[in-house]
């Protein structure tokens, strides 16, 4: 893959992009919300629609020129609808944060309560945290994990909601790695009148896949990205009942966005028919197997798992116990000089801070997308284990990269 085009303008800017391309080709990319898109949908995402304003929805733009755009759209719409089943879809906003602005822009007021999940026990920063809108402009109080288990804890939460009153309860979690019981908290937002928004970011294609239980249908609103674990073009989407459609479409546009990016709504189009393909429910349930033999290596290898180990697409570790001298910051700092690319991560019970946390989080969408399998995300583990041993250690960095690059010719990426 190259950028000729580029190159002839600007070659500063096709030196940083064959040099991304590189390293994503060279390195293992671990981080749980990032994955590999098809070659198809990076050219969808490169095509002309970038030039195109299409304020509006399909047939009904406030510019003309929409027909490939009303195309494009709709085409994106019908397979997310097939995709999830829901009844109303809105794909146009530009991230997942954008998505859930959509829905406490429709739903809430100022001031109106969220209860959601604390963000170093795996929420998000637009579920309420103070440093983003959500924690100024709302009434935010969170729930947490059960501290021996790390699983949710559901009766926690609705003691919690009932003395709270929250008009909006969060789900759907960052850093999380077991399998939700959406009936759980939608009963809790049922018992206590609130609005229920399920945030299916980095799950969204493992739902798609229907390798992880959905919560379309259950809760009011579900929110995800288009580019995580379902691997389509860059952005968020925004799923409810009839019900809400308008209210909905009015907050993204004109309420919180101006133009669509097009470019990005047709990757999401292309993605999502991959999607649909027989054999992306085969990626998805090998993106969770290759996790949970990744953890069974950690684990094997004496890291403390939070809640033991997976159910999904990614694993967090909290390295106190196995690793009391190496924040998560030494270990990503480390790993990434291996070639091995995972984000330091706060764990439950945090006691360092964000900037240089506990923990380390490790998703296997993109390990998987390249061809890794359960053997590989295993050596994967016991590389992982050997940096984070000795993260001072030259020669051992310098092993675990000469392994690192085995691992990626045997299981290229963008030939
Ligand atoms: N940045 C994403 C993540 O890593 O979880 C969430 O937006």
């Amino acid at each position: 893959m190259n950028h000729d085009q580029v190159r002839e303008v600007d070659p500063a800017v096709a030196d940083a992009l064959e040099g991304e391309v590189d390293r994503q080709r060279e390195s293992l990319q671990m981080i749980a919300s990032e994955n590999h898109v098809s070659e198809a949908v990076l050219d969808a995402q490169g095509s002309a629609l970038t030039n195109k304003y299409a304020e509006g929805y399909p047939g009904e733009r406030y510019y003309g020129g929409c027909e490939y755009a009303d195309e494009v759209e709709q085409l994106a719409i019908d397979r997310a609808a097939e995709l999830f089943g829901a009844e109303h879809i809105n794909v146009q906003p530009h991230s997942g944060t954008q998505a859930n602005q959509a829905v406490y822009f429709a739903m809430v007021e100022p001031g109106d309560k969220i209860l959601s999940l604390d963000l170093t026990h795996g929420g998000h920063l637009s579920h309420g945290h103070p440093a983003n809108f959500t924690g100024q402009l709302y009434e935010v109080e969170q729930y947490e994990v059960d501290p021996e288990t790390g699983y949710l804890d559901y009766d926690g939460l609705a003691d919690h909601a009932a003395e709270f009153e929250p008009d909006i309860i969060v789900s759907g979690y960052s850093a999380y790695p077991r399998e939700i019981e959406w009936e759980r908290i939608q009963t809790v937002a049922n018992d206590v009148d609130a609005l229920h928004l399920a945030d299916i970011a980095h799950i969204t294609g493992l739902v798609a896949a229907g390798v992880h239980p959905s919560p379309v249908g259950v809760a009011d609103f579900v929110t995800g990205s288009t580019h995580k674990t379902i691997r389509s073009g860059r952005g968020g989407i925004v799923m409810t009942s009839d019900e809400y459609a308008d209210d909905i479409d009015a907050a993204v546009f004109p309420g919180g966005q101006g133009g669509p990016l097009m470019h990005n709504i047709a990757g999401k189009a292309v993605g999502f028919k991959e999607a649909l393909e027989p054999s992306f429910e085969d990626y998805a349930a090998r993106t969770i197997a290759n996790a949970k033999a990744l953890g069974e290596s950690l684990s094997e290898n004496g890291f403390s798992l939070v809640s033991g180990g997976t159910d999904n697409h990614l694993v967090l570790v909290d390295l106190r116990d196995s690793h009391p001298d190496t924040t998560g910051g030494d270990a990503e700092e480390a790993l990434e000089e291996a070639g091995i690319v995972l984000n330091g991560n706060t764990v439950p019970g945090e006691t360092r801070s964000a900037f240089d946390p506990s923990g380390i989080r490790a998703g296997t969408p993109g390990l998987t997308t390249r061809g890794f399998d359960e053997d590989d995300c295993r050596t994967v583990g016991d590389l992982i284990t050997r940096v984070v041993d000795s993260p001072d250690d030259e020669a051992v960095i310098e092993d675990v990269r000469e392994e690192v690059a085995v691992l990626c010719e045997e299981n290229p990426l963008y030939d």
